[in-house]
């Protein structure tokens, strides 16, 4: 018996498409952060403010979601309010994308279910907040982030891997998988919250045109993998590491003692060190995820030939 066919499960909206083949800058956008990584209604209003960062810097955004079964690249608002408000949305990664259409699901994509869609959408350029990592605990708990950043050839911008990962595996991961970290005006590796971590980036630019030119080499060597720039969250709202560290230790133990594992591990986290800090932290992940945005339409732009502005028709 076979299973009755399914309806076209991947699409790119139209201006998106259009854009693209005229080669001008687009950038991608998760939205994991906005189904499990942030409360309502902060949420919404985030993607929003993250899509007009890019648009004010000269790049059209293209966020990434799952709708009933169907991967849209270029969400429109309508769909990304439906996405924001969904009852139980799925944190679709890339194992999750073939039950999520199957299943007629919806769901947010993390860093590792963007890549993939947005590469096959013909994107360069994607900003996030914080990439996933090699975890403290259980240390064999490695998001599925990093071997999509081997594989997805995008400039992903961040603010580093997220604070309560194991930071120094996850950058000796990203040199095992060939993925160049370029620290962009800074030699640290931020430490998502925190402009410091005490480790060292192995790279440094200090401007989008030098990231494009970085990036522009590193595809030209027949390198898949993505260059991952990491950029400090805005001083004014950065918080000081050991702080961020105290709430940190907090959640792991509360994580441990109530057995959250596997996808909740994240999002559980970071909600238990929001509530620590007294919700400081949040303040912190909007502002870098504005950053962000904002540095990613940059070095789409220098991408572009003749670092082209997107403008509407
Ligand atoms: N931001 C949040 N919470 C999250 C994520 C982002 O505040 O859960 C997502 C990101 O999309 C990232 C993913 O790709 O978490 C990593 O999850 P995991 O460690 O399960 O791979
Ligand atoms: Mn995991």
């Amino acid at each position: 018996m076979s299973v009755p066919s399914l309806p076209r499960a991947f699409r790119v909206a139209p201006p998106v498409e259009r854009a693209l083949s005229l080669h001008l800058p687009v950038v991608a956008l998760e939205s994991t952060v906005i189904t499990h990584g942030l409360p309502q209604p902060q949420n919404l209003t985030l993607a929003y403010d993250m899509e007009a960062e890019v648009q004010n810097h000269g790049a059209l955004p293209a966020t990434v979601g799952v709708l009933r079964g169907q991967i849209i690249v270029g969400l429109s608002e309508a769909e990304i309010e439906e996405l924001a408000s969904a009852a139980q949305p799925r944190k679709i990664s890339t194992r999750d994308f073939g039950p999520a259409i199957a299943q007629r699901a919806s769901g947010g994509t993390t860093v590792a279910g963007t890549l993939l869609a947005a590469h096959r959408a013909g994107i360069r350029v994607f900003a996030t907040g914080g990439i996933g990592g090699v975890h403290r605990w259980p240390p064999y708990d490695v998001s599925a982030d990093l071997p999509a950043l081997a594989r997805y050839p995008l400039v992903v911008v961040c603010a580093g891997a997220k604070a309560i990962l194991d930071l120094p595996a996850t950058l000796e991961m990203l040199e095992t998988l060939a993925v160049p970290v370029v620290g962009y005006q800074t030699d640290q590796f931020p430490a998502f919250y925190s402009r410091e971590s005490g480790l060292t980036t192995p790279h440094r630019a200090e401007s989008p045109q030098e990231v494009a030119a970085i990036a522009q080499a590193h595809w030209a060597q027949g390198l898949e993998s993505a260059v991952l720039v990491v950029v400090p969250p805005p001083p004014e709202a950065a918080l000081p590491r050991e702080k961020v560290e105290a709430a940190i230790a907090e959640a792991l133990r509360a994580a441990q003692a109530q057995g959250v594992r596997g996808q909740a591990s994240t999002p559980f986290l970071l909600e238990q060190v929001s509530k620590l800090t007294h919700r400081a932290s949040l303040k912190t992940n909007l502002a870098l995820l504005k950053n962000n945005a904002a540095v990613a339409a940059q070095i789409a732009r220098a991408l572009s030939p003749m670092g082209r502005r997107y403008r509407q028709v």
